[in-house]
């Protein structure tokens, strides 16, 4: 696809801190495609003849990050597609640009620089930041019915680490590009995304 047409806002923030959850608001009330890399990996390790499989596994459960070529990859492939699922559509997307919410991802530097070189520049990083202790507990508690193999205690705590050694040098390097709205998430839903929707509407009228 052309890599013009695409504006990309990425979501940054801890584990649990509601990442997941404000996207699906902004969808509502603008015009993105909302894709989560980690939903994206959870998907290709579930397809049966993926060659990455038992890789994505071992990192979702131990709480590293899976190298990121597969994730860049499987990023530009489904912007390909959401892309191609709207050609000729014209759904609302403004100044026919694909608008994009990049969820959870670039969580490691080498990832951010690969993005930015292959496929595009993030317009915007919302930063959703909250206390352990309040991730912790969302965590724990989506744990009982989520079905995910890294909603336990013990994935919770190495992700915390990886998430302070590898993701917030990202942030700070965006920050210092001034590239960064952070939000604190520690509020109700509700709260939180009143704030978000200010931001977005700030950039994107
Ligand atoms: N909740 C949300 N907001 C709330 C609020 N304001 N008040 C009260 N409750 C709130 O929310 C988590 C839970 O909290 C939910 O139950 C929600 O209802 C409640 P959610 O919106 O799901 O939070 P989110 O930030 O999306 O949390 P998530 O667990 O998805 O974050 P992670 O960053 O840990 O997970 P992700 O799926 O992005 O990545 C998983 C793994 O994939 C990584 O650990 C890594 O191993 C791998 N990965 C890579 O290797 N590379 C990548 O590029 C991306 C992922
Ligand atoms: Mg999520």
């Amino acid at each position: 696809f052309d890599h013009e047409k695409v504006t990309v806002i990425f979501v940054l923030g801890g584990p649990g801190a509601g990442k997941g959850t404000q996207c699906e608001r902004l969808v509502n009330d603008f015009s993105f495609s909302h894709l989560s890399a980690g939903d994206l990996l959870r998907a290709e390790q579930d397809r049966p003849e993926s060659q990455y499989g038992q890789l994505i596994r071992t990192a979702i459960r131990e709480g590293t990050i899976v190298p990121m070529e597969v994730t860049v990859k499987l990023l530009e492939n489904a912007m390909g597609d959401v892309i191609a699922s709207k050609a000729g559509s014209d759904d609302g997307w403004k100044d026919g640009k694909g608008r994009f919410l990049i969820d959870g991802f670039p969580r490691k530097m080498d990832q951010a620089e690969k993005f930015e070189q292959d496929v595009c520049q993030g317009s915007l990083v919302l930063f959703f930041t909250t206390t352990e202790e309040v991730m912790l507990k969302r965590l724990l508690k989506r744990g009982e019915t989520s079905g995910r193999e890294d909603d336990n205690i013990e994935s919770i705590k190495k992700r915390f680490v990886t998430y302070r050694d590898q993701t917030m040098p990202v942030i700070e390097y965006y920050a210092k590009e001034d590239r960064v709205a952070e939000i604190d998430s520690s509020p109700s839903v509700d709260e939180v995304y009143a704030v978000t929707k200010a931001a977005i509407a700030k950039v994107f009228a």
